[in-house]
């Protein structure tokens, strides 16, 4: 078997974020299984520490229906946010900073004890300090937003911007919240935090497992996303994108050229 240089690779994905720049997707003698993926991830991840950027966090990703459903995959990933990735609450971001961006509803939870491992999500949702609406922005580098499992995990689960609103006590309800989420005050996606997992608390449990898993920490003070609730949206300029969450309050941003 070939070896996979990922550390070309994650170089090279890191690139395509920071240029905004789309590239081809691996496939056949260039594709790599899951395990590779996750190192290729790590390796872009280091370009950005070391271009100065603080890790403040974890995402998760396709945790509902309707996001396995639009990209065609079926399994749970995680990817990793840096302090760059994050949109103040009513803030903006610039088109050109990104490839062809979308936008999805989702929870934020906020750490205040570390997670790792196998747990309940009843013992996970016990280290949480707080909980958030949040915006995830995501940016695939590959083209025309194609990608198998693995190239999606290797670009960093399509990370690429986040919003987080104020943040609530972590006693709040979080099963069966309304969701809306709507561009220019029009409502785009409607949803429920049901469509999480069934329970956004069965995501941050999840994201865990995860971690632990890919040698990860999630330290105090880190934010989880718990993963969209509906399919994602995508972005243009002049959008001003906002998200009601029931008992949670509101969040958004603006989209520029
Ligand atoms: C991958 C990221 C998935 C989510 O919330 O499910 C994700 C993608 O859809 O490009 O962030
Ligand atoms: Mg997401």
């Amino acid at each position: 078997m070939m070896t996979v240089d990922t550390q070309r690779i994650g170089l090279f994905l890191d690139n395509a974020a920071r240029t905004a720049k789309a590239v081809p997707q691996f496939t056949g003698d260039d594709a790599f299984d899951l395990d590779t993926a996750y190192r290729i991830q790590q390796a872009s991840i280091a370009a950005r520490l070391q271009r100065g950027e603080r890790i403040v966090g974890m995402k998760m990703g396709f945790t509902s229906r309707a996001k396995m459903v639009q990209m065609g995959v079926s399994d749970m990933i995680c990817g990793r946010l840096t302090d760059a990735m994050l949109v103040e609450d009513g803030g903006s971001i610039r088109m050109a900073d990104f490839v062809h961006p979308r936008v999805e509803p989702e929870i934020a939870f906020l750490l205040k004890r570390p997670i790792s491992g196998r747990m309940t999500p009843l013992q996970a949702m016990d280290a949480v300090e707080a909980v958030a609406p949040a915006l995830e922005i995501i940016d695939s580098r590959y083209e025309a937003f194609k990608f198998s499992l693995t190239d999606v995990v290797a670009d960093n689960s399509s990370s690429s911007a986040f919003v987080v609103g104020a943040w609530h006590r972590p006693d709040t309800d979080l099963a069966n919240l309304g969701m809306v989420m709507s561009f220019d005050g029009r409502a785009e996606a409607i949803g429920s935090s049901a469509a999480i997992l069934g329970h956004p608390a069965r995501s941050l449990a999840a994201a865990a497992r995860l971690a632990a898993e890919q040698g990860l920490d999630l330290e105090a003070g880190a934010i989880v996303l718990a993963g969209g609730a509906t399919a994602a949206s995508a972005l243009k300029a002049g959008l001003h994108v906002s998200l009601e969450v029931q008992n949670l309050g509101a969040t958004g941003f603006s989209v520029t050229e």
